[in-house]
């Protein structure tokens, strides 16, 4: 899953793709260089972000999803909002990727079952805005499973397919660095649950700090790769990354050691 962030503030790529034209050529630069997937988001979610209105949400993705599915590219559309999300359904948009599972607008869920659209469920402890500040759990992995096994019961409830759903463990939401080792190191547990896992660990802060920076807001390509091996060896699924040629290049090399 390569990720187009058309904002002007996500944390590793804030601006880049701003210009719906510029969106668009990374789209085909990603799939060219091996993307299955084009998760396409017009909000940040960086630690602290206060969020913006559907209106404007709309406004950036709306023509990249458009133009984007109309090449024939798989789409998911990265979004808590059932407005921003039925209209790249329209457009041509395959997946919900929603970072609250459901819980900021449940009306998203029977939307996604009424298309018979797929969706990612990601585990998140508070909202972006204070969701950095002291994270606390007893077990962070069971108690992070607890939450994707009742989402996806919720979701199911609602009439979405089950062989639909994928489940994502939300690395640096609500997580210290040791919350996303843990995560990361017992990934198998999340795999368990029995449906395909997303991992979005690309770029991320604990990364950076975990190589000596305590207050680093991104992580190094190299760190982003050992991390994607890793969760690619404990089950992952789909990984949701902005790299996409180094990390198809890494886990070619990783699945022929398999
Ligand atoms: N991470 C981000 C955004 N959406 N979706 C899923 N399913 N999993 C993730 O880990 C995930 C996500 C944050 O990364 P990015 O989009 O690069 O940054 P920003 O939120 O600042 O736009």
């Amino acid at each position: 899953m390569g990720v187009i962030n058309v904002t002007p503030d996500s944390f590793s790529d804030g601006g880049l793709f701003l210009e719906a034209d510029a969106a668009v050529d990374q789209g085909e630069r990603l799939a060219g260089e091996g993307a299955d997937l084009l998760d396409v988001g017009g909000e940040s979610t960086r630690p602290g972000s206060e969020g913006v209105s559907a209106e404007e949400e709309l406004r950036r993705v709306l023509p990249v999803v458009e133009r984007l599915a109309g090449a024939g590219h798989r789409i998911s559309i990265d979004t808590a909002k059932a407005g921003v999300a039925r209209a790249a359904l329209d457009a041509g948009a395959a997946i919900v990727n929603d970072v609250t599972a459901f819980r900021r607008e449940p009306e998203l869920a029977g939307l996604v079952a009424e298309r018979g659209a797929g969706c990612v469920l990601m585990h998140m402890l508070g909202e972006p805005r204070t969701m950095q500040d002291d994270p606390r759990y007893d077990d962070v992995v069971s108690e992070v499973k607890a939450f994707l096994e009742e989402r996806l019961a919720v979701a199911v409830d609602q009439g979405i397919a089950e062989q639909r759903i994928l489940l994502d463990p939300g690395f640096g939401f609500g997580k210290t660095v040791e919350h996303n080792f843990e995560l990361l190191r017992r990934l198998d547990e999340i795999v368990a649950i029995g449906r395909p896992v997303v991992v979005g660990i690309s770029r991320k802060r604990s990364l950076g700090r975990i190589l000596g920076d305590p207050e680093a807001t991104t992580g190094p390509l190299s760190a982003s790769l050992a991390a994607a091996v890793m969760a690619y060896e404990r089950g992952a699924t789909v990984l949701r990354v902005h790299d996409v040629r180094e990390t198809v290049e890494a886990l070619t090399v990783a699945q022929a050691a398999l």
